[in-house]
Protein backbone atom coordinates (compact mmCIF):
# COMPACT_ATOMS: atom_id res chain seq x y z
CA UNK A 1 0.00 0.00 0.00
CA UNK A 2 1.18 3.67 -0.63
CA UNK A 3 2.61 5.99 1.83
CA UNK A 4 -0.41 8.09 0.67
CA UNK A 5 -2.95 5.63 1.10
CA UNK A 6 -1.87 4.05 4.62
CA UNK A 7 -2.01 7.73 6.38
CA UNK A 8 -5.36 8.03 5.53
CA UNK A 9 -6.53 4.36 7.19
CA UNK A 10 -8.45 4.27 10.31
CA UNK A 11 -7.98 1.78 12.84
CA UNK A 12 -10.79 0.33 14.46
CA UNK A 13 -11.17 -1.92 17.14
CA UNK A 14 -14.57 -4.02 16.93
CA UNK A 15 -15.75 -6.02 19.73
CA UNK A 16 -19.32 -7.10 18.95
CA UNK A 17 -21.21 -7.81 15.90
CA UNK A 18 -18.15 -6.76 13.14
CA UNK A 19 -15.96 -9.86 14.47
CA UNK A 20 -15.08 -12.63 12.45
CA UNK A 21 -18.05 -15.44 12.31
CA UNK A 22 -20.35 -12.34 14.03
CA UNK A 23 -23.48 -11.35 12.17
CA UNK A 24 -22.16 -7.74 10.33
CA UNK A 25 -18.97 -9.33 9.62
CA UNK A 26 -19.73 -8.82 6.29
CA UNK A 27 -20.24 -4.96 6.40
CA UNK A 28 -16.09 -5.22 6.44
CA UNK A 29 -15.58 -7.64 3.76
CA UNK A 30 -17.74 -5.92 1.29
CA UNK A 31 -15.72 -4.54 -1.32
CA UNK A 32 -18.51 -1.71 -1.90
CA UNK A 33 -18.25 -0.44 1.58
CA UNK A 34 -14.53 0.34 0.93
CA UNK A 35 -10.90 -1.62 2.35
CA UNK A 36 -10.44 -3.53 5.61
CA UNK A 37 -7.89 -4.99 5.95
CA UNK A 38 -7.05 -7.45 9.31
CA UNK A 39 -4.46 -6.21 11.50
CA UNK A 40 -4.71 -8.15 14.67
CA UNK A 41 -6.66 -9.50 17.77
CA UNK A 42 -6.56 -7.12 20.81
CA UNK A 43 -8.04 -5.73 24.20
CA UNK A 44 -8.84 -2.71 25.38
CA UNK A 45 -6.29 -1.41 27.81
CA UNK A 46 -8.41 0.01 30.01
CA UNK A 47 -11.89 -2.52 31.28
CA UNK A 48 -15.19 -1.19 30.16
CA UNK A 49 -18.87 -2.84 30.83
CA UNK A 50 -20.01 -4.68 27.96
CA UNK A 51 -23.29 -5.81 28.38
CA UNK A 52 -26.34 -7.66 25.57
CA UNK A 53 -28.80 -4.63 25.36
CA UNK A 54 -32.59 -4.14 23.77
CA UNK A 55 -34.91 -7.47 22.86
CA UNK A 56 -32.29 -7.36 19.74
CA UNK A 57 -29.81 -8.51 21.45
CA UNK A 58 -27.35 -5.66 20.42
CA UNK A 59 -24.06 -5.40 22.14
CA UNK A 60 -23.25 -1.82 24.24
CA UNK A 61 -19.70 -0.99 25.39
CA UNK A 62 -20.88 1.51 28.22
CA UNK A 63 -19.25 4.53 28.73
CA UNK A 64 -17.96 3.91 31.87
CA UNK A 65 -13.81 3.17 32.11
CA UNK A 66 -12.56 0.83 35.14
CA UNK A 67 -15.45 -0.94 35.57
CA UNK A 68 -16.68 -4.65 34.17
CA UNK A 69 -13.49 -6.44 32.09
CA UNK A 70 -10.95 -6.03 29.21
CA UNK A 71 -13.04 -6.20 26.06
CA UNK A 72 -11.53 -8.66 23.63
CA UNK A 73 -11.80 -8.25 20.05
CA UNK A 74 -10.54 -7.60 16.51
CA UNK A 75 -8.42 -4.88 14.86
CA UNK A 76 -8.73 -3.47 11.45
CA UNK A 77 -7.57 -0.98 9.22
CA UNK A 78 -10.21 0.76 6.93
CA UNK A 79 -10.14 3.51 4.40
CA UNK A 80 -12.39 6.43 4.58
CA UNK A 81 -14.87 5.13 2.40
CA UNK A 82 -15.68 2.03 5.14
CA UNK A 83 -14.82 4.31 8.03
CA UNK A 84 -17.66 6.27 6.77
CA UNK A 85 -19.92 3.13 6.01
CA UNK A 86 -19.33 1.88 9.89
CA UNK A 87 -20.43 5.13 11.14
CA UNK A 88 -23.67 4.07 8.94
CA UNK A 89 -24.03 1.31 10.87
CA UNK A 90 -23.63 2.17 14.13
CA UNK A 91 -25.93 5.30 13.49
CA UNK A 92 -23.33 7.46 14.88
CA UNK A 93 -23.49 10.03 16.65
CA UNK A 94 -27.23 9.54 17.44
CA UNK A 95 -26.88 6.02 18.51
CA UNK A 96 -23.55 4.57 19.26
CA UNK A 97 -20.49 7.74 19.65
CA UNK A 98 -17.19 6.36 18.82
CA UNK A 99 -13.57 7.60 20.64
CA UNK A 100 -9.82 6.14 20.76
CA UNK A 101 -8.91 3.69 22.90
CA UNK A 102 -5.56 1.88 23.64
CA UNK A 103 -6.17 -1.64 22.34
CA UNK A 104 -3.46 -4.65 23.65
CA UNK A 105 -2.47 -7.23 21.20
CA UNK A 106 -1.49 -10.48 22.20
CA UNK A 107 2.04 -9.84 21.04
CA UNK A 108 1.73 -7.02 23.87
CA UNK A 109 1.58 -4.18 20.80
CA UNK A 110 -0.08 -1.51 21.63
CA UNK A 111 -2.22 0.60 18.92
CA UNK A 112 -4.78 3.49 19.09
CA UNK A 113 -8.12 2.36 17.58
CA UNK A 114 -11.46 3.80 17.25
CA UNK A 115 -14.14 2.19 18.92
CA UNK A 116 -18.03 2.86 19.22
CA UNK A 117 -19.80 2.80 22.34
CA UNK A 118 -22.69 4.15 24.28
CA UNK A 119 -22.60 7.35 26.13
CA UNK A 120 -25.60 7.91 27.40
CA UNK A 121 -27.48 5.12 28.97
CA UNK A 122 -30.00 3.67 31.56
CA UNK A 123 -27.71 3.05 34.51
CA UNK A 124 -29.88 0.08 35.21
CA UNK A 125 -27.88 -1.85 31.86
CA UNK A 126 -24.88 -1.79 34.39
CA UNK A 127 -26.89 -4.41 36.69
CA UNK A 128 -26.63 -6.57 33.25
CA UNK A 129 -23.97 -9.42 33.08
CA UNK A 130 -20.53 -7.83 32.10
CA UNK A 131 -18.69 -9.79 29.48
CA UNK A 132 -15.28 -9.96 28.06
CA UNK A 133 -15.98 -10.88 24.96
CA UNK A 134 -19.57 -11.09 22.57
CA UNK A 135 -20.83 -13.99 20.35
CA UNK A 136 -23.97 -14.04 18.91
CA UNK A 137 -25.93 -17.40 20.25
CA UNK A 138 -29.38 -18.92 18.63
CA UNK A 139 -30.78 -18.61 22.43
CA UNK A 140 -29.89 -14.65 22.28
CA UNK A 141 -29.81 -13.94 18.54
CA UNK A 142 -28.81 -10.30 17.50
CA UNK A 143 -31.48 -8.77 15.06
CA UNK A 144 -30.71 -6.56 12.03
CA UNK A 145 -32.36 -3.15 12.18
CA UNK A 146 -33.76 -4.14 9.03
CA UNK A 147 -36.30 -6.18 11.20
CA UNK A 148 -36.56 -4.14 13.76
CA UNK A 149 -39.57 -1.86 15.14
CA UNK A 150 -39.40 0.88 12.49
CA UNK A 151 -41.94 2.86 14.57
CA UNK A 152 -39.12 3.10 17.03
CA UNK A 153 -36.14 5.23 16.67
CA UNK A 154 -33.36 3.47 17.34
CA UNK A 155 -31.95 4.95 20.54
CA UNK A 156 -35.02 4.25 22.30
CA UNK A 157 -34.39 0.62 22.14
CA UNK A 158 -32.41 1.18 24.64
CA UNK A 159 -35.34 1.38 27.10
CA UNK A 160 -36.36 -1.83 26.82
N1 LIG B 1 -20.76 -3.31 16.24
C1 LIG B 1 -19.60 -2.62 16.67
C2 LIG B 1 -20.02 -1.95 17.93
C3 LIG B 1 -21.07 -2.83 18.47
C4 LIG B 1 -21.47 -3.67 17.34
O1 LIG B 1 -22.23 -4.58 17.35
C5 LIG B 1 -18.50 -3.60 16.91
O2 LIG B 1 -18.61 -4.79 16.54
O3 LIG B 1 -17.48 -3.21 17.50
Amino acid sequence: MSASLSHQLKRVFVYGTLKRNEPNHHWLTNKENGVSRFVAKGSTLIKFPLVIGTRYNIPFLLNKPGVGHHIEGEIYDVDELMFSKLDELEEYPNYYDREQQTIVTEQNNQFQCWLYLIRKYPERLLEKPLLSSYHNTEEQAYSERSVRDPSLPAKADLNY
